[in-house]
Parts: structure tokens; sequence; C-alpha cells
């Protein structure tokens, strides 16, 4: 496994250092994968080394045993320069803002380019050492979008898979970044390239064919170029979906439940959740809730909106930006229309756990996800794992990959302001009956289409004979 981020961090206790789990997340699934199929994971540590010799060319790599000792994690420590330029800066504020169509806040800068390049090649150099024989690298990310192809030079017969997190724009905004073609071309190192969704998938083939002498066929999701084959195609992503179903209908969570609709004291709950980023349309839904609550004073005094925001990369401009915009709307928001008796708004700024999450889940009546670009979200579908009482309406915007498997839900246009309100009208007035059938039916896909189909479909499609691995029905046939 290579990414940017570990699913441990490191913490010193005197002279000994000791791996900490990082909660939830993809990144503890594919670690629990790890632990049964061995092998090795390298990162970057995470941490930030103000001077130590040689770094940019042989930057040391600290190998520990991850607790319980079944697999290695491998750590590579980087300069402040290098998690400026290659992190903050050019996978941040270049490919971020581009691959969700945010080309105005994207900012190409030709050092940072260079830097991320050159880290690229730190990651490589270091995969190369420990490519399994028989077995599968696999590159997260758009942070080492290089690696594929500068490992196929280094190690020719490495079989290397790659997962794309993020959407992939249409060619003529890809097209924007001056280093397209050789994104594009690093990731042909691959033997598969796996995107959420289709269209992310035929977005990626027509770059190809536009930016490059490559050889493509969309429609059988096949490249080749300078003599090798890659394989493109599409692995919706799913969620612990047992885990937030478990909780979903746990006694102890929905004790917390009652005192938590107890506590808000509204007759509807309506959640947001997500991380703080301008992609997820945080303040056009705060907008949206605001026009909703002008317009329909009959909701006054039984309504509460809880947004909960995790602060993500403070250090990049633009998201300092929009948080003191979210802060600002929020409290005029509040202003406007709180009384003695009532707060139509909680704002929560701050992480929680997966159990913490699913009592929010559970406690909601409407769940809004309003992102205006979103690879998948798996937001939206946690929501629908934990609601075991199939109730709850999911309002769902149409630029988030899970849309593809949430069909059910409302969806909207979250650039529609008044899409987003009528969105909301409509899901305070749904009948009992409405709610259910669409959640029965988006619940049946997240349980079956969860996290593990996913990661079993994606290794069988990224081995040797991966040509022929099929979409699997469902878990229960695995
Ligand atoms: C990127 C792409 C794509 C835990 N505590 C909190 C919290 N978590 C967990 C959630 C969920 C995850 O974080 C957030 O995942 P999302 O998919 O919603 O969003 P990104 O972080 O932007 O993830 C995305 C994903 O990669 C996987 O490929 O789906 O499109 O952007 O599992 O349970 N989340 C929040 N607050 C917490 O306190 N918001």
């Amino acid at each position: 496994m290579i990414s940017n981020r570990a699913p441990y961090s490191v913490r010193r206790r005197g002279r000994e250092s000791e791996l900490v789990r990082s909660v939830g997340g993809l990144a503890s699934t594919l670690d629990d994968a790890l632990r049964i199929r061995g092998g090795s994971w390298l990162a970057w540590s995470g941490s930030v080394a103000r001077k130590v010799r040689g770094l940019a060319k042989h930057p040391p790599v600290r190998s520990l045993l991850v607790p319980g000792g079944e697999y290695r994690l491998r750590l590579l420590t980087l300069s402040e320069r290098q998690v400026s330029s290659y992190y903050h800066g050019f996978s941040n504020r270049s490919l971020w803002p581009l691959c969700h169509y945010f080309p105005s806040n994207a900012a190409f800068d030709l050092e940072e380019w260079r830097v991320y390049e050159s880290v690229n090649r730190l990651f490589a150099r270091a995969a190369s050492s420990s490519v399994p024989r028989g077995g599968i690298t696999w590159v997260h990310d758009f942070h080492l979008a290089l690696v594929p192809r500068m490992l196929r030079s280094l190690r020719p017969a490495a079989r290397i898979a790659t997962f794309w997190h993020i959407p992939f724009p249409a060619a003529a905004v890809f097209r924007i970044l001056p280093w397209a073609r050789e994104i594009v071309a690093g990731l042909l190192g691959s033997d598969l390239i796996g995107f959420h969704t289709s269209e992310y998938t035929t977005h990626f083939l027509e770059c190809a064919r536009s930016l490059l002498p490559a050889e493509v066929s969309v429609s059988r999701g096949e490249v080749r170029y300078h003599g090798h084959f890659t394989r493109v195609s599409a692995f919706p992503l799913g969620v612990e979906a047992t885990q937030f179903g478990g909780y979903g209908s746990d006694a102890s969570v929905l004790k917390e439940v009652e005192k938590m609709r107890l506590s808000i004291n509204a007759e509807r709950i309506i959640l947001g959740v997500d991380r703080l980023d301008y992609t997820k349309g945080i303040l056009e839904r705060l907008n949206a809730y605001e026009s909703f609550l002008a317009d329909n004073p009959q909701w006054h005094g039984k309504v509460c909106f809880v947004q909960i925001q995790v602060p993500s990369r403070e250090s990049v401009p633009e998201y300092r930006t929009l948080r003191e915009q979210i802060d600002r709307t929020v409290g005029r928001i509040s202003g406007r229309f709180s009384t003695a008796e009532w707060t139509p708004l909680r704002y929560l700024c701050h992480g929680f756990n997966r159990r913490e999450l699913s009592v929010f889940y559970r406690a909601a009546d409407v769940m809004l996800v309003t992102a205006l670009r979103d690879g998948m979200n798996l937001v939206a579908q946690e929501f629908v794992a934990t609601r075991s009482d199939d109730d709850g309406v999911l309002i769902l915007s149409i630029f988030a990959g899970a849309a593809e498997r949430l069909r059910e839900a409302i969806l909207v246009n979250p650039y529609e302001q008044s899409g987003i309100q009528r969105a909301i009208e409509q899901a305070l007035g749904m009948k009992t009956q409405d709610r259910r059938s669409a959640m029965v039916a988006m619940r049946q896909r997240v349980m079956e289409e969860d996290v593990n189909w996913w990661l079993g479909w994606f290794l069988a499609a990224a081995a040797p004979s991966g040509r022929r691995a099929k979409r699997p029905l469902s878990t229960a046939t695995r």
C-alpha cells in the first residue's frame, strides 16, 4: 500500500515511540485488510522535519511493525519545504481545486510542481525495495499520481494498481493544468486505474486520448501507452455498512439518540456532516436553510439544523477564508431567527468518532449533502447504513459520486439555492410510506455494496488474471 497519509500516527513516549491508529475512515479498513494479507504500507509520517541531512535525496524511512506485528509500516520523513510544496501546494492548491471544477481556486507554480515530482520520486524509490513478488502494489490518490510510472521504470515487472479517490474532471478542465500530460502519463504506469464512477473513468480516458500519443478504447476502458497496457474502470467505494447498521440498532446508541432529540428539542432535525472544504457546499446549504426559514414561518420553533464540520487544511488560505465566511453566516442566521425558546441552528466545529456520528445520523430526520463536487461522499452512505429503522430522508447533490448508487434520494443541483430550499420543504413534508420505500431501496444497495465488496472486487481486478474480474453481485455472494 502506498498513500500520502498512514493509518497510524507516531506518538513519542519518552524515548520510545508508539503507533496510534487513526479512527475510522477507509484507512482503517485497508489496515485491517493488510493485517490479514500481510505486506507493507509506505506513507509520509505526517510530521515535518526541520533539518535532516540529505533529506531531499535520501529521506529516512522508518520501518515499524504495526501493533500485533502483522505487517510493516514504512514512514517517510519530509522536510518543511517538501510538505509545503508537494502537499499543501501542488496537491491541495493545484490538483484538488482543478479536479473539483474550481480552476479559479487553483494556483500553478513551477517550483511546487518540481517538488511534487521529486517527492513522488522519493516514494517510488522507497517503494521499489518492497515490491511484493507475485503481489500487488496499490497506490492511492492524487498526491502520488507520478508514482506508478516511476515505480514501473524501476521495477518493470511490478503489478501496480492505483485508486483515484476524487473526481476526474472533463478533459477541457483537466487540460488547464500545465502538467496534465505528465499526470496522465504517470498514472498510466499502472496496470489498473480505478475511479468511483464511470463518468470519471471516461474523462480520464478522453484525457489520455487527447493529451498523449496513446491507443485508447473508451468503451473497453483500455489504454496502451509506450507499449504498456492499462485497464481503467469504475469501482464505486462503499462504507463499513455492517458496523454503521449495527450502531443504528444498538440499544445504547438508541438511548443516546433519545437524549439528543430531547436536548435539541425540535420536531425535526436536519443534519449536515462535512470536512470543512469549499467543495462540500456548506455555505450554499446554510444560505438555502436561511431562505427556507424566511419563507416558512410555520416551521419556526419546530426545526433545527445541526451542522458538524471538521476543520481541515487550515494552512491553505482558501480554507481559512471559507471558515470565516461560514462562521459569519451561522452567526447571521442564528441572530436573525433565534428566540429565547428556540435555536434554529447548531454548529459543531470539531470531529466525532464513528459511534458518535451514528447517534447524529440516527437522530436526524433529514440529511443534507450538497457537495458542489465530491468523488464519492461516504457520509451519505453512512447515514443510509445507520438507518436500520428504514426512516430518514436523504437530500443529495447530483455532483457527488454517491448519487449513482443512491438514486432514490431527493437529488439537487447544489448551485441552485431555491432547489435546495424546495428539497428541504419536500423532505419535511414527505409521508412515512414514501420515506420508507426510498430508504429501503437505498439501504439494500449500501449494505450489499459495502467497503469489503469494493475491496474484494478491486483486488480481484488488480490481480494478473484481473481482466476477467466482473462486478460482484453483493457481499452475500462472496
Ligand atoms: C475523500 C473524497 C471520497 C469521522 N469523523 C468525522 C468524519 N469521519 C469520517 C466519515 C467518513 C469520512 O470521514 C469522510 O468521507 P467523505 O467521503 O465524506 O469525504 P472526504 O474526507 O472528502 O474523502 C470523497 C473519499 O475520499 C473516499 O474515497 O468519498 O469524495 O473527497 O467516512 O465517517 N467526517 C466528518 N466529521 C467527523 O467528525 N465530516
